[in-house]
């Protein structure tokens, strides 16, 4: 009985005589080009750990978007205003609520305030509720689950705003 390594030159042997070079070249090819041209649609995790956001969290229209992770309320943004700017008719709330987020794109932390905008009533879309870190009202600058329009003249509560304020410390 031929051994292991006889079955294999034998074999080796057979494959030789009835391939070409030019033939295992060009399987050898197109097996690359098979694979350029599939390795993009395949459903493969391409961050090779280096990032932990997901696209949603790199997406300012989602409520998943790092910066609103502590955010409470409806997105200024979808209310005719910006991420960062009260919409047409509203004012912003003299007071605050702060958050710490992190940016999954360069795995650190910020600090976020967000401020609701006042005097029309509820925009009522893209109501978001992040809520992480957020405390009750016993300890008000991480609160977010009351209506901070109370604070001002025009107390209807219409959308929030979210603004970086910084990096959070380590
Ligand atoms: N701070 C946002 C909000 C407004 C009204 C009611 C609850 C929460």
């Amino acid at each position: 009985m031929p051994s292991f390594d006889e079955g294999v030159a034998a074999l080796s042997r057979r494959l030789a005589m009835r391939s070409s070079r030019r033939g295992v070249l060009s399987r050898m090819g197109k097996i690359m080009l098979g694979a350029a041209v599939m390795t993009p649609v395949l459903p493969i995790d391409r961050r090779f750990g280096r990032a932990e956001a997901d696209e949603h969290q790199m997406d300012a229209s989602k409520c998943d978007y790092w910066k609103y992770c502590s955010m409470d309320g409806q997105l200024c943004s979808c209310c005719g205003g910006s991420a960062d700017s009260c919409p047409p008719g509203t004012e912003i709330s003299t007071v605050s609520w702060v958050g710490t987020c992190r940016n999954g794109s360069d795995a650190k932390d910020y600090l976020v305030s967000y401020t609701d905008c006042c005097g029309r009533s509820s925009c009522g879309l893209c109501d978001c509720h992040g809520n992480v870190r957020e405390r009750p009202g016993y300890s008000m600058g991480v609160h977010n689950d009351v209506n901070w329009c109370m604070a001002n003249k025009q107390v209807a509560y219409h959308c929030t705003v979210s603004v970086i304020v910084g990096m959070a410390d380590g």
